[in-house]
C-alpha cells in the first residue's frame, strides 16, 4: 500500500563560531551560508516519491511550530559540530510526540550520542532507507538502522533534491563525484566513514545533476565535497574530459572547487584536465612542515617533498589554495611555530586553517591514544562535543601530549597571530595575484551574474567605510598591485581578500581564547591535564 507521509528535513544548526562559517564573507555576497545540506538532500531523493518533503535549513533560517505540525517524521542529522542543534531538535520532537530520524557523520561516528531519537541511521542511506520505508509503512516508530560499511553503491544514488533548496541562501552549490580516499592519515575520520576505496559516479549521473542545478537557474560555484577528488586518479581522468565538453556546451555557467590531496601537484595531465573543465579553488591538508610529525601521524604522502613548490604549481595551473594546518602532533620539534609560518609565507596560501589536533571519534588516533592511555575522555563513549566543544580551534588537544602543552598551545597562537596579521595576509594575496594563472573560458555573459558581482563590489565597500576601515588601505593597495602585474587575477584575488573579513577577525578571536586557557594553566593552582573546555563564548560580532 502506498502510504502518504510529511518529512520534514531539518538541517541543524552549528552553534560554535568557526573558521569555515565565512560568516562575514557571506554577508558581503548576499548570501546566508556556505554550503547547502547535501546529505539531507540526498536523503530526500532515496524517499518513496509521493512522500511529501520539506527541508528547513536552521543555519538560514527558522523551525516554526507550524512546520512541526505538518510533519509526520522529521529527519535531522549532520555533522559533529551540529551535535547539540540536533540533540535539541531530538528533544523539540519528543516533546511533542512527533517521530524524528537522525542519520548523517555524526550520528554515524557517535550513535551513543542520539540514543533519544525514536529511529538511527547509521552509514550510508543508499540502500538502505528502502529498509526505513519499509518498516515506517509497517508502523514501526523506533529502531536503529545499520548499512554495511562502505558498501552503499553510489552509482544508484539518485539525483540530489537540489530543488529543495533556497538558492538564495548559499554561496555554492555542492555535488559529490567520490566518496572516500585511499590515504591512512591517522587523525582523519573519513576513512572511517567511507573508506579507503574511493567509489566514484559515473559520468551519466554527475552531468545530469549539474543539468538539475543549471535547469534550476544556478551559475556561479559549484563545490566538488568529495574528500579527496584525486583518490581515484584513473576514475577522474575519464570524467574531467567530459565535464569540460559540458562546460564548453553551456557556455561555461560554472566554476569549481574541491579538495585534493596533495600529490595532485605530481601530475600534469590531472591539472591540465581541472584547468579546462574550470576549476579554480582547491583545498588541501598540508597539515604541517615537519616531515617527522607527518610520518608519526601517517600522513606520509606529504613528506619530503618541497611543499611551497608543489603548491605554486597548482597556482599555474589556475587554482587558487587553501590549506589545512593542524598543531600538536606527537614527534612535532619545538620550532614549530618558525616552520609553519614560514612554509605559509612560501607557498603564498592567503586561507589557511589552522587547528588544534584532536582525537575525533573512530579514528586511528583515538584508538592509538587510548591504547597509550592518552585520552582525557573517550570520544567513542564520552559526549564528545560536550566534552570539548567539538570545535577543532580552541577546543582540540583532548589528549596527553608529549610535548608541554603550553608549547604548543604557545606555538598555535604565534602562528595564528603572525600569518592573519593584515599586512601578512595581504602580502600573500599580493603575490598570489602575481603567481595565479587563471583559466579564461569562453564563458558566456550572464547579466545576473554581472549583477551580483557590481551588488557584491557594493556591499564590501559599504562594510569597509562603515565596519572595518582598517582593512581599507591593505583591500586597495592589493587591488592596485593586482591590476598592475596579473589583471587576470582579479577576480581569485578579490575573493581572497573577502574571505580576510571573517579569518582575520576570527583568527584573533581564537588568539584570545587561547591566552585564556594559557592564562589559567600559568596560574599557580592550575591543574596539569584537563584544560579543554570548550570556549562556549560566542564571537560576538567578531568583525
Ligand atoms: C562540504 C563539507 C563541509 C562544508 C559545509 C557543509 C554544509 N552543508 O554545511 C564546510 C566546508 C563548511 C564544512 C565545515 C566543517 N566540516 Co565538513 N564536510 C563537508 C564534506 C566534505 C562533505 C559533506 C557532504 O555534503 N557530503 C555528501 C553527502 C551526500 O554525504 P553525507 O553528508 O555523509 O550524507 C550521507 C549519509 O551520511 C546519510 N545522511 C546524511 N544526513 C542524514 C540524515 C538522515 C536523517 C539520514 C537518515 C541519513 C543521512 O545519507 C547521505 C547519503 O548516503 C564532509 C565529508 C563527506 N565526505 O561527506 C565533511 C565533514 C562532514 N565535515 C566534518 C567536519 C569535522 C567539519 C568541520 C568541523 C571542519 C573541521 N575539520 O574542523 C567544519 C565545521 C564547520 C562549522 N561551521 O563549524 C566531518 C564531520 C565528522 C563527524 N563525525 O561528524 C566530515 C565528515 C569530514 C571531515 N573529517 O572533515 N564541511
Ligand atoms: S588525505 Fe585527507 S581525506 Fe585522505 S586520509 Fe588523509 S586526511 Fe583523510
Amino acid at each position: 500500500m502506498h502510504q502518504a507521509c510529511n518529512v520534514l528535513l531539518v538541517y541543524p544548526r552549528f552553534d560554535n563560531p568557526s573558521f569555515w562559517d565565512l560568516t562575514a564573507a557571506c554577508e558581503v555576497i548576499g548570501r546566508r551560508r556556505t554550503n547547502p545540506p547535501l546529505g539531507l538532500i540526498t536523503v530526500a531523493a532515496l524517499l518513496p516519491p509521493h512522500w511529501a518533503v520539506r527541508l528547513i535549513d536552521r543555519n538560514a533560517e527558522e523551525l516554526t511550530d507550524s512546520d512541526l505540525d505538518w510533519a509526520d517524521l522529521v529527519m535531522t542529522g549532520g555533522m559533529l559540530p551540529q551535535q547539540p542543534d540536533t540533540l535539541r531538535i531530538v528533544s523539540l520532537c519528543n516533546a511533542r510526540g512527533k517521530p524524528v530520524a537522525v542519520g548523517g557523520p555524526d550520528v554515524t561516528s557517535s550513535p551513543h550520542a542520539y540514543a533519544n531519537a525514536d529511529i538511527r541511521v547509521i552509514g550510508e542511506a543508499e540502500g538502505m532507507i528502502d529498509d526505513v520505508v519499509r518498516a515506517w509503512n509497517a508502523g514501526t516508530r523506533h529502531g536503529t538502522f545499520e548499512a554495511e560499511k562502505f558498501k552503499a553503491d553510489v552509482t544508484a544514488s539518485p539525483t540530489p533534491r537540489f530543488d529543495l533548496l533556497n538558492p538564495g541562501f548559499y554561496a555554492d552549490a555542492s555535488v559529490q563525484f567520490s566518496r572516500g580516499c585511499p590515504f591512512t592519515c591517522e587523525f582523519c575520520d573519513i576513512i572511517e566513514l567511507y573508506g579507503r576505496a574511493p567509489r566514484t559516479k559515473t559520468t551519466e549521473q554527475m552531468l545530469g545533476e549539474l543539468d538539475a542545478l543549471h535547469a534550476l537557474g544556478h551559475s556561479g560555484n559549484v563545490m566538488f565535497v568529495d574528500d579527496n577528488l584525486i583518490g581515484n586518479k584513473k576514475a577522474v581522468k575519464q570524467f574531467l574530459p567530459h565535464l569540460r565538453e559540458w562546460q564548453e556546451r553551456h557556455g561555461y555557467p560554472f566554476t569549481f572547487s574541491t579538495q585534493a590531496s596533495i600529490n595532485l601537484a605530481d601530475d600534469d595531465a590531472l591539472l591540465t584536465l581541472m584547468r579546462e573543465a574550470n576549476f579554480t579553488y582547491v583545498f588541501i591538508g598540508i597539515e604541517t612542515p615537519d616531515d617527522d610529525a607527518l610520518v608519526s601521524a601517517l600522513k606520509k604522502q606529504n613528506a619530503r617533498r618541497n611543499l611551497a613548490d608543489c603548491i605554486h604549481k597548482i597556482y599555474r595551473s589556475g587554482m587558487t589554495v587553501a590549506a589545512g594546518f593542524i598543531v600538536g602532533f606527537d614527534g612535532e620539534k619545538s620550532s614549530l611555530a618558525e616552520e609553519m609560518t614560514a612554509l605559509i609565507e612560501a607557498a603564498d596560501i592567503p586561507l589557511c586553517m589552522v587547528g588544534l589536533l584532536t582525537a575525533l571519534p573512530q579514528t586511528q588516533l583515538t584508538r592509538r591514544l587510548r591504547r597509550e592511555g592518552r585520552l582525557h575522555a573517550d570520544p567513542d563513549t564520552s559526549l564528545f562535543v560536550a566534552s570539548v566543544g567539538g570545535d577543532q580551534c580552541t577546543a582540540g588537544l583532548n589528549f596527553e601530549t608529549l610535548r608541554p602543552r603550553q608549547e604548543i598551545l604557545n606555538d598555535y597562537r604565534t602562528v595564528l597571530q603572525r600569518v592573519y596579521e593584515p599586512s601578512a595576509y595581504f602580502g600573500r594575496a599580493r603575490r598570489l595575484a602575481r603567481v595565479l594563472v587563471p583559466f579564461k573560458p569562453k564563458s558566456t555573459l550572464r547579466a545576473k551574474a554581472v549583477i551580483n558581482d557590481l551588488l557584491t563590489l557594493g556591499r564590501l565597500a559599504w562594510r569597509l567605510a562603515t565596519r572595518q576601515r582598517e582593512l581599507i588601505i591593505p583591500f586597495v593597495s592589493t587591488l592596485a598591485a593586482c591590476l598592475l602585474h596579473n589583471p587576470t587575477a582579479i577576480k581569485p584575488v578579490i575573493v581572497q581578500m573577502i574571505i580576510y573579513l571573517h579569518a582575520g577577525p576570527f583568527a584573533r578571536y581564537v588568539v584570545g581564547q587561547i591566552d585564556q586557557q594559557l592564562a589559567v594553566r600559568d596560574a599557580p593552582d592550575s591543574r596539569e591535564v584537563g584544560v579543554t573546555a570548550p570556549a562556549q563564548a560566542k564571537v560576538a560580532n567578531v568583525a
